[in-house]
C-alpha cells in the first residue's frame, strides 16, 4: 500500500483543492491530509480562516480522494509525520517548490502544478467586489 501525504488549511475548499487531491491521490494508494489547526494557522502561519478546523476537517473528509486527516500543528512536525505513518509520497502545490527537498531523504517529494485561477484570497475578493457593487 503506497501512502502518501500532504499539508494545508484547505479553507473555503475550491476545486483548486480539488485538483490537488485527486492528483495527490493518484500517486499512491492511501492518502493522508495533514489539516492546519485554527491554532497553527491564527499564531504561526497567519491565516485566518472562515471555516473552524472541525469544519474544514468534516469538509475534507468527505472527499472520495481523502482517507485521513491528521492535524498539522506547526511547521516542523513533517518529518516525524512521515516516519510515523510510514508515508511514500509527499505531495505539496507547486507553490512550495523546493521549500520540503529535505524531505527527499525520507520518501519521494512531489510538488504538483497549483490550479492557477483559483484561490480563497480570489473567493473573498471577488465577493467583497460584488457586495460593495
Ligand atoms: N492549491 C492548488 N491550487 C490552488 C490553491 C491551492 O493546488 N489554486 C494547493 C496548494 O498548493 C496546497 C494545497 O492546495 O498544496 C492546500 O492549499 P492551502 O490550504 O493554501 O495550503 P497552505 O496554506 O499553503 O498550507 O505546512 C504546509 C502548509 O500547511 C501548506
Amino acid at each position: 500500500m503506497k501512502r502518501v501525504i500532504t499539508y494545508g488549511t484547505f479553507d473555503l475548499l475550491h476545486y483548486g483543492h480539488i485538483n490537488l487531491l485527486r492528483r495527490a491521490k493518484a500517486l499512491g494508494d492511501y492518502l493522508i491530509v495533514a489539516l492546519s489547526s485554527d491554532e497553527f494557522n491564527n499564531g504561526q502561519k497567519g491565516k485566518r480562516t472562515y471555516f473552524t478546523y472541525e469544519e474544514r476537517k468534516k469538509l475534507l473528509e468527505a472527499i472520495r480522494y481523502v482517507d485521513l486527516v491528521i492535524p498539522e500543528i506547526n511547521w516542523e512536525q513533517k518529518v516525524k509525520d512521515v516516519q510515523e505513518y510510514k508515508i511514500d509520497v509527499f505531495v505539496m502545490g507547486d507553490d512550495w517548490k523546493g521549500k520540503f527537498d529535505f524531505i527527499k531523504d525520507y520518501c519521494e517529494v512531489v510538488y504538483l502544478e497549483r490550479t492557477p485561477e483559483i484561490s480563497t484570497t480570489k473567493i473573498k475578493s471577488d465577493l467583497f467586489a460584488s457586495h460593495i457593487g
